[in-house]
């Protein structure tokens, strides 16, 4: 039976013989990750007809038991809730009591941090290799088995909720994006035909899989078109190289630090393998970088080692991706292009009309590809759009090459290898240590990571080194938000009104570089 209501699946239903996943050595059939997610949505759903937009929290490596959960949950009815694997118990517990789901889905690889996270909110768990696998002893040919007396699978509205997908704000606290069914078939449906990915395609994917970029660019966006997606479980620059060197991949996406990092692995690898290993991927159709900008040096390299342009593109969680070079490599350095299809794009000068071409502006976008909301955060919502457009908090301009981003309005918003983080977050678990009566967390240019976490602290009594002050973040909070650097310093610089002048911070740390 094909659940034809599920656009998504029309490429699987289509195509059952041919190889949708490549996970951990092994070739999954695209009409196997039908049985097995409707498996997974049958023991969701334990005899009712629609989890009725219900959430389901997706806490396990990439890899073929993500991809089943994934489209079981859907399948079923459910909001898919993917949660990083890098958060310790107090980030996770608190990320699982803001979306209030039914049931946490964990992983042997995380359930030592997912079933404490899941208990604490009183939340039941299940672990999703043994859903899958079923009792010790299930062999795979009973997992494929078609399910005789198994009820029809509940058919899902294109207005229903699909994702809650988390990013960090200018407020502390990260925030759920809701996006529905729809709006991930149309930001689907743009990268698509933006990049032109079709079946023939063959995705290597080594992001993680709780963003956009991993999620809906380089898995969903594939498998809907019924091409292949190897999916790798963690980001491992050699491992890259040698699923490069195969010859088979066709497109590569990645975020700026990955090519920063593949780049460094090829220098240190033996003559033959890296001429091998450049080889491919000058072959690739396709190498994209997102997330952050991608530093002009860092294409440059790319481009004399391999051969090869990478097309930079823009996007947000809220909006799904947004501007794009041309896939042919005709873009030009530290520019991000031009609308993707369906999206409308509009800078917002200072002065609150459209800027005109030449002027910076504040990204506004528009489009069927866009968020519902901030997960039961009303006022939030409302105060992110103008007039129906979204406010991306990210300055540009456009000139003939298309747009330029500038940097972000916010100074709280640091990017760091590609994920977002507040500072005030972070400012807020620093302050609860207790030797620091002051703190400024700021973003300072990075070559590696884009930006790097810093910290200005003022401490009472002796000095802590600065470790401690490091495992304090990581306790609370994933390790890429815990400050990489830090500085003590007596008193934070602060304007007549007690206002933090976080520039003046910065300045502090760029004169000590
Ligand atoms: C890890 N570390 C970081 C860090 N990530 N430090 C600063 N910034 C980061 N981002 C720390 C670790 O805690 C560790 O410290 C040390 O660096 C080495 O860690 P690692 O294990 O070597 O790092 P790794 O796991 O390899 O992570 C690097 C990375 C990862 C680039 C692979 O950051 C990554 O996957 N980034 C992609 C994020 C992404 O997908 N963003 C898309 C958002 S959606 P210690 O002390 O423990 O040794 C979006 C919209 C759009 O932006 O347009 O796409
Ligand atoms: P996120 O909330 O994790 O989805 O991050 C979205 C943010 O990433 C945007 O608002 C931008 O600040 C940044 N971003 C994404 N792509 C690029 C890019 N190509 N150049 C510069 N910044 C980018």
């Amino acid at each position: 039976m094909s659940d034809s209501h599920l656009p998504f699946l029309n490429a699987a239903w289509a195509n059952p013989g041919r190889i949708g996943l490549v996970s951990g050595g092994a070739n999954t059939r695209y009409c196997d990750l039908l049985a097995v997610s409707e498996r997974v949505a049958h023991y969701l759903l334990r005899g009712r007809s629609d989890l009725r937009e219900a959430r389901i929290v997706l806490l396990a490596p990439p890899g073929f038991a993500y991809v089943a959960a994934h489209w079981g949950i859907w399948r079923a009815g459910g909001v898919v809730v993917p949660l990083a694997l890098a958060h310790p118990v107090p980030e996770l517990t608190s990320l699982i009591a803001d979306a209030d789901p039914e049931l946490v889905l964990v992983h042997p690889y995380t359930e030592r941090q997912g079933i404490p996270a899941a208990e604490a909110c009183g939340v039941p768990w299940a672990d999703v290799v043994d859903t899958l696998m079923g009792p010790p002893g299930t062999r795979l040919s009973d997992l494929l088995a078609p399910m005789p007396n198994a009820p029809p699978l509940p058919a899902i509205a294109e207005s229903r909720d699909a994702h809650i997908i988390y990013t960090s704000g200018t407020t502390g606290k990260p925030k759920g994006v809701v996006t529905t069914h729809a709006a991930t078939r149309h930001q689907v449906e743009s990268v698509a035909r933006a990049w032109k990915i079709t079946r023939d395609d063959r995705v290597l994917n080594a992001l993680p899989l709780h963003h956009v970029h991993g999620i809906v660019n380089a898995l969903l966006c594939p498998l809907w078109q019924g091409a292949s997606v190897e999916v790798l479980p963690r980001f491992d620059p050699v491992a890259i190289w040698e699923s490069l060197s195969n010859l088979r991949v066709t497109i590569f996406m990645g975020v700026p630090t990955m090519y920063v990092r593949l780049i460094r692995a090829l220098g240190s690898m033996p003559y033959q393998r890296k001429e091998v290993a450049a080889w491919s991927a000058g072959d690739l159709r396709l190498t994209i970088s997102g997330s952050d900008a991608l530093p002009a040096s860092v294409r440059e390299r790319w481009q004399r080692i391999t051969g090869k342009d990478i097309v930079e593109r823009y996007g947000l969680t809220e909006t799904g991706m947004v501007l794009t070079n041309p896939p042919n490599g005709a873009g030009v350095a530290g520019h991000v292009g031009n609308p993707f299809p369906s999206v409308q794009v509009r800078l917002r000068s200072d002065g609150g009309g459209e800027a005109r071409p030449g002027e910076e502006g504040c990204i506004e976008v528009r489009g069927p590809g866009l968020f519902r909301e901030y997960w039961r955060r009303p006022e939030e919502t409302a105060a992110a759009f103008r007039d129906g457009w979204f406010d991306t908090g990210d300055r540009a301009v456009r000139g003939e090459h298309g747009y330029r981003i500038l940097g972000r309005e916010s100074v709280d918003i640091i990017k760091t290898g590609g994920e977002k983080v507040s500072a005030l977050e972070i400012e807020n678990v620093l302050r609860q240590h207790y030797r620091v009566t002051d703190c400024a967390v700021v973003g300072i240019p990075d070559d590696e990571w884009g930006e790097q976490v810093s910290a200005a602290v003022v401490l009472t009594g002796e000095e802590p080194a600065t470790a401690e002050l490091r495992q304090w973040v990581k306790r609370h909070l994933a390790g890429y938000k815990a400050p990489a650097r830090y500085m003590v310093v007596d008193e934070l610089p602060r304007n007549s009104m007690g206002k933090l002048l976080k520039s003046q911070v910065r300045d502090l740390f760029l004169q000590t570089a």
